[in-house]
């Protein structure tokens, strides 16, 4: 059986993962999307947007004091093309996701993450992912309205997340 409780390592778990707008901009939406979906994780909230500044400043709020962040804002922002803003759900997915994704410099990313695979700069690195359960509860409520999260069981999670 799965553990449940959110946060314990290996239970199940939920996550803000994004396709920014330079990954848009490439059409590597369903190519991230696919990774994830391939592995097994399930998507339990998706929508088109453009951040508002607040919502994107909030968002990156530990990058405040960054030579980089209002740059960061002003391109989250641009509205030069939508973010595509994500809950996915499942067994351990905030670690998972981050390695699915791979490091913030793309030079440091591993050939096989999404990161080392697609991009070669940290400012134009594709996809968000939380990085921790407490910013993971974060992100989800800043960029979604509970109602906008949907729960709903895989009809084949047996196949897929069974532990014998
Ligand atoms: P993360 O996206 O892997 O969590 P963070 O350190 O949280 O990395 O930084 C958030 C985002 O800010 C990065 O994904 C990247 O787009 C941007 N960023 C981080 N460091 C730099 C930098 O040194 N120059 C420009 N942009 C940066
Ligand atoms: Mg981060």
């Amino acid at each position: 059986t799965i553990k449940t409780a959110a946060g314990t390592p290996g239970g199940i778990e939920r996550t803000f993962i994004a396709v920014k707008l330079d990954g848009v901009q490439r059409g590597l939406v369903s190519e991230i999307i696919g990774r994830f979906e391939r592995k097994g994780y399930k998507l339990v909230a998706i929508k088109s947007v453009v951040p508002s500044r607040p919502i994107a400043e909030a968002h990156y709020g530990d990058l405040r004091a960054r030579p980089f962040f209002k740059g960061l804002v002003d391109y989250m922002t641009s509205g030069r093309a939508p973010v595509i803003a994500m809950v996915w759900e499942g067994p351990d997915v905030i670690r998972q996701g981050r390695r699915i994704i791979g490091a913030t410099n793309p030079m440091d990313a591993q050939p096989g993450s999404i990161r080392g695979d697609f991009t070669l700069t940290v400012g134009r690195n594709i996809i968000h992912g939380s990085d921790s359960f407490e910013s993971a509860t974060f992100e989800i409520g800043l960029w979604f309205d509970p109602e906008e999260v949907y729960n709903w069981r895989f009809t084949n999670e047996e196949w897929v997340v069974s532990q014998n």
